[in-house]
């Protein structure tokens, strides 16, 4: 296994001095969120430390990987966006030596989050929104949300992602769909 300063190491080396910076934030607000609903902190900070670690490999190693990795090949209908989680984890296991299950399971997720979501999978999809370099129209809504109930802040984000998603006229993963029924809608 690698060393923490080699873990940073490589984490800094896969991408630009932006997304780094949003990947510690990530980290500091899945501690904190770990915090407020009894989770493992430590756990829930390298998770959110390393979620984004694919997010600039190349299309073509993407495609290499979904064509040969045993990936479900309907990815290939999809885009990056939605690889860098799912195919992300292929190599954060390759080139990280990370094999905790729960921590590859939460990034395979944190895109376009499921129907069935672990703690660690919430903290994560939830961090990635609204980590302190986070500026959009409804980010403090978000944040406060959140850290009141971690749930209603998975229903918040899904809402708005979706949102987002039509007025761009984005293509819908099923999943993303999907998990907008489960947290989103009102019960
Ligand atoms: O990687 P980050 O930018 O930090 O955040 P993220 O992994 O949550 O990715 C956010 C992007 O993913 C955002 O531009 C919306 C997009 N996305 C999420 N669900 C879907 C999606 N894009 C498409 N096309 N379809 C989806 O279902
Ligand atoms: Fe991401
Ligand atoms: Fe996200
Ligand atoms: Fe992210």
């Amino acid at each position: 296994p690698l060393t923490s300063d080699e873990l940073v190491a490589k984490e800094k080396a896969n991408m630009d001095e932006k997304r780094f910076k949003h990947c510690i934030g990530v980290s500091e607000t899945s501690r904190k969120l770990a915090r407020l609903n009894n989770y493992d902190e430590d756990k829930a900070a390298l998770a959110g430390f390393i979620h984004d670690y694919a997010k600039q490999i190349s299309n073509e190693r993407f495609i290499e990987a979904i064509k040969t990795q045993g990936f479900d090949q309907d990815l290939l209908n999809y885009n990056r966006a939605i690889w860098h989680g799912i195919v992300g984890t292929y190599f954060i296991k390759k080139e990280l030596g990370i094999t905790d299950k729960e921590i590859l399971t939460a990034i395979w997720r944190h895109t376009t989050a499921d129907v069935e979501m672990t703690t660690l999978d919430k903290i994560v999809f939830v961090a990635d929104f609204i980590e302190p370099g986070r500026d959009f129209p409804g980010v403090d809504e978000a944040r406060k949300v959140a850290f009141n109930n971690l749930d209603d802040g998975v229903g918040f984000e899904l809402a708005h992602t979706l949102d987002f998603l039509v007025t761009n006229r984005q293509k819908i993963y099923p999943k993303t769909f999907d998990a907008y029924n489960v947290w989103s809608v009102k019960k």
